[in-house]
C-alpha cells in the first residue's frame, strides 16, 4: 500500500491544501501530511499550533496523519519508508518552484516521484500568504479554510494586536 508524503508549511491549512489531500486519498490510500520544521518562511502558527489544527481538520479523513520533519525532505521520505512526494499546482507561478523543487529532490534521491495534482479552479486563487493578509486585515475568508483555521486567525491576530 503506497504511502505519499505531503510536505509543506500549512501556515494555515487552506480548503486547497484539503481538497488536494481528499483527491489524492483516491489514489493513495495513506498520506502523511508532513511539516518541513526548517522552512525559510516566517510562520505565524507554530508547528505544533499547525499538526493540531491539521490533525483536527482531517481527523474524518481515514489514512491521513500529520507529522513535521527537520532537515532533508528527501530523507524524511524514504525513512517513513516512502518513494511518492504529492504536491499541489495551481498556476504558473507555482509552476517554477515546483519544478525547480521537483527536479532538485529527484537529485538527491531518484527512486522518490514527485506527483503533482492540479489545483480545483474553486481553489486557484486561494494561498496560506493571502488569506494571513486577508485575515490580518479584517477581510471575509469564510469558505477558503475550514471554520477552526478561521477561529484560530482570529485569536492569533486578536492575540498579536493586544
Ligand atoms: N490548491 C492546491 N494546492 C495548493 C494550494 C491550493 N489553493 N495552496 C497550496 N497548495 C500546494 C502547494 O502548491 C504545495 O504543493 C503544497 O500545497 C504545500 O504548500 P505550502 O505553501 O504549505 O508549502 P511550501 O511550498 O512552503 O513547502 C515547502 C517545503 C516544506 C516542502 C520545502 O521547504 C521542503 O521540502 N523543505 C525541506 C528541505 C529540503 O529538503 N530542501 C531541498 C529540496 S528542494
Amino acid at each position: 500500500m503506497t504511502l505519499a508524503v505531503y510536505p509543506g508549511s500549512f501556515d494555515p491549512i487552506t480548503n486547497g491544501h484539503l481538497s488536494i489531500l481528499r483527491r489524492a486519498l483516491e489514489i493513495f490510500p495513506r498520506i502523511v501530511v508532513a511539516i518541513g520544521r526548517n522552512s525559510e518562511k516566517k510562520s505565524l502558527f507554530t508547528v505544533d499550533e499547525r499538526l493540531e489544527i491539521i490533525g483536527e481538520v482531517t481527523r474524518n479523513m481515514n489514512g491521513v496523519r500529520a507529522e513535521s520533519f527537520d532537515g532533508l525532505l528527501m530523507d524524511y521520505v524514504t525513512g517513513l519508508g516512502s518513494n511518492v512526494v504529492l504536491r499541489g499546482m495551481r498556476a504558473m507561478s507555482d509552476f517554477e518552484y515546483e519544478f525547480q523543487m521537483a527536479l532538485m529532490n529527484r537529485k538527491i534521491n531518484k527512486d522518490v516521484q514527485t506527483v503533482f495534482l492540479m489545483t480545483d479552479y474553486k481553489w486557484f486563487y486561494v494561498s496560506s500568504t493571502i488569506i494571513k493578509e486577508a485575515a490580518s486585515l479584517g477581510g471575509n475568508i469564510s469558505g477558503l479554510v475550514p471554520q477552526l483555521v478561521e477561529r484560530r486567525l482570529a485569536e492569533k491576530f486578536a492575540q498579536l494586536r493586544a
